[in-house]
């Protein structure tokens, strides 16, 4: 879940990515096997493509200040992980779905569609843009009226307590995920960013610790590692003007922020007298129709050449974790069913068990529990620091399987 542009997609293709060229590799083998298909004329990207479209912005704008600004979603589209263990057959398929911000923007028709999502899934991760969140606190460009559309702060809180654990016998997890953190995790600030969470979702995190059993955590990520924050600048779009090339086209445009000195700087991060053009608004930062409430642009300091995300795995990690632990608490109260075959049978525990059991595919109980305390044993899955803060934790009954 998560606003316009927020980065739920970038974030999408760094965990799959991590669990392909990652540290989990040694214990878990993946394989994208999405199948490309083409909606309403559009032809799905894949995962491989979007990262090579990060790591040629990286390559074609280290050291400017640039627009991070590519890759919108209009569709939603489906991309499947197929995960096994070394020379083992069995396998297990991780679908995600990617869907566009516009979807979570609240009042649409697409609201009731979302709310029945919402009572069917196990995991929620909720995809905050950072820069706004931490920016919202100066009060200058942005505000928390601002950042609280930008990031869909009240439809995000009308979905989550959607969420039905069924009185505490279907457990759910849901995790606070800012993005773009780089910058205040160079500054070794993300305890100040899990706190503005803990601030900005309070309404949200009071009516999800009232369920008896939903899991809520704290994970900031960087998606990309070397593209850092560096300021918030109201949003104009520059035109040429003056022939500028031999081939000048009739309405060339782009996306630009007025410096203090008077100059121009452009999407891809150059500086331009303004004489040369005009500049004009920007209609699509209006983020309420028929107000004067607009968002502006965040500029972005492309550090190195390098792609280096950091903590995306760890998203993954949690869930894998959590699902393991429902599964098998689960199998318990089967087991319990079983043995008390004249008392009480929980009728809702039998229907979830036979819905879910399947969930790690070909992959059994035993093999993930085995894969997963490895993880541990290996310091893979990280509890706490850098901002990562495990809420409110699930009781789930745990035996050796
Ligand atoms: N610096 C930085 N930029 C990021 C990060 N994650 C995403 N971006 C950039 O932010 C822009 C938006 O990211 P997307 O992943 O496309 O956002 P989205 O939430 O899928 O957006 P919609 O599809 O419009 O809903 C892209 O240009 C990304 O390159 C991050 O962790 N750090
Ligand atoms: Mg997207």
């Amino acid at each position: 879940m998560g606003g316009q542009r927020v980065g739920k997609s970038s974030a999408l293709a760094a965990i799959m990515d991590s669990f392909v060229t990652g540290t989990v590799s040694c214990l878990l083998t993946a394989k994208d096997t999405t199948v490309l298909v083409k909606k309403e004329g559009v032809k799905q990207a894949s995962i491989d493509s979007k990262l090579r479209d990060v790591k040629q912005l990286l390559q074609e704008h280290v050291g400017r200040t640039i627009l991070v600004d590519s890759g919108k979603t209009y569709i939603q589209w489906d991309y499947r992980l197929e995960l096994s263990i070394p020379q083992k057959s069995e396998t297990m398929t991780i679908v995600f779905t990617d869907v566009n911000g516009e979807y979570f923007e609240g009042g649409k028709k697409e609201q009731a569609g979302i709310i029945e999502l919402v009572k069917s899934y196990d995991v929620f991760i909720v995809a905050i843009d950072t820069p706004f969140m931490m920016e919202a606190r100066a009060r200058k460009l942005v505000d928390p009226v601002v950042n609280n559309k930008y990031n869909c702060i009240d439809s995000i809180h009308t979905f989550l307590t959607q969420i039905d654990d069924n009185d505490g016998n279907n457990a759910k997890l849901v995790i606070f995920a800012p993005i773009k953190c780089e910058k205040w995790a160079k500054e070794n600030q993300l305890d100040t960013v899990t706190q503005y969470v803990k601030e900005d979702y309070k309404t949200t995190l009071i009516a999800l610790s009232k369920y008896k059993r939903v899991q809520v955590e704290i994970i900031p990520i960087q998606t990309i590692g070397t593209i850092v924050f560096q300021e918030h600048k109201e949003a104009y779009r520059f035109r040429w003007t003056k022939r500028q090339w031999l081939f000048f086209k009739k309405e060339c445009q782009a996306s630009c922020a007025i410096l203090d000195n008077g100059r121009v700087r452009l999407s891809d991060g150059t500086e331009m007298d303004p004489a040369i053009g005009e500049i004009l608004d920007d209609p699509s930062v209006v983020l309420i129709p028929n107000t004067d409430i607009v968002r502006p642009n965040s500029w972005f300091k492309v550090l190195t050449k390098t792609y280096k995300p950091h903590n995306c795995e760890q998203l993954a990690f949690h869930i894998l974790d959590f699902m393991l632990s429902k599964l098998i608490d689960l199998q318990i109260q089967q087991e319990e069913n079983h043995r008390n075959l004249n008392a009480f049978l929980n009728f809702v525990t039998i229907g979830l068990w036979k819905s879910l059991k399947d969930v790690f595919g070909g992959i059994s109980l035993q093999q993930m529990s085995v894969i997963v305390d490895r993880m541990y044993q290996l310091n893979l899955i990280k509890k706490n620091g850098e901002g990562i803060l495990i809420l409110h934790k699930c009781k789930f009954k745990k035996v050796q399987v």
